[in-house]
């Protein structure tokens, strides 16, 4: 495989023309507090092992991805230490006891620098990769994502992490409305709630591909071997 080549990933609603050298693969706010038991996600009442079940497939297509020397980016959800770029209405919103910037069982939650902001050690990021941190749902929104997206020429993205119905949902509309064309692997993506899980890749596929693409991390593999 060459880096110009276009590969054919059999995808739904119809096959993805992969052009691997313009394509980044762009993991979504895979932090300790979503997936770790202890975590802050677990702390709410959430089953962690729905989002855990993405991370073994997440692992071996990051090692393909890497070993063919392709573009790989992160991505963590969180705010500065001061909370100075957090929205009152984030902060209030769903009346919980615990809020953003609160102790939690990693440090203060979904602040940036601390344990449980960080992304978990088996998709931990190497130096080549550039980290994203951002302060809502979606990726481009208050962030450099596009800027350093185009600056290396990147045209498609193959989106994975958590969770599927908000950060994953919200990032491939927000890169669907700016001309990049989103694959989802859907062993990749995971969500606290099944029904939101199906749903959320249907949203993707739905009426002719709305926002992009959903096949599987084995397909990827096979159409990059
Ligand atoms: C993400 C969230 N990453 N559910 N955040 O989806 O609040």
């Amino acid at each position: 495989m060459t880096g110009h080549q276009t590969l054919t990933v059999q995808a739904e609603p119809y096959p993805f023309e992969l052009s691997p050298g313009s394509c980044a693969l762009l993991l979504i706010d895979m932090q300790r507090d979503f997936l770790e038991p202890g975590g802050f996600g677990e702390m709410l009442g959430n089953d962690v092992s729905q989002l855990r079940r993405v991370i073994e497939p997440n692992r071996k297509l990051l090692a393909g991805w890497r070993a063919k020397a392709l573009a790989v980016m992160h991505t963590r959800e969180g705010h500065r230490p001061d909370l100075s770029d957090l929205p009152p209405a984030k902060k209030i919103r769903g009346r919980g006891k615990t809020r953003i910037g609160d102790p939690g069982p990693m440090g203060r939650i979904l602040v940036r620098g601390e344990a449980g902001h960080d992304i978990i050690p088996e998709l931990y990021p190497i130096p080549s990769e550039p980290v994203i941190d951002k302060p809502g749902k979606g990726a481009f929104f208050a962030t450099d994502l596009h800027a350093i997206l185009q600056n290396r020429g990147i045209k498609q993205l193959i989106v994975t992490g958590v969770t599927t119905e908000v950060c994953v949902n919200t990032t491939v509309r927000e890169a669907n409305d700016r001309g990049y064309d989103c694959l989802v692997p859907e062993d990749c993506v995971g969500s606290y709630f099944p029904e939101f899980q199906t749903m959320g890749l249907k949203m993707i596929k739905a009426q002719g591909g709305i926002f992009g693409w959903v096949s599987n991390s084995e397909t990827i593999l096979a159409a990059i071997a």
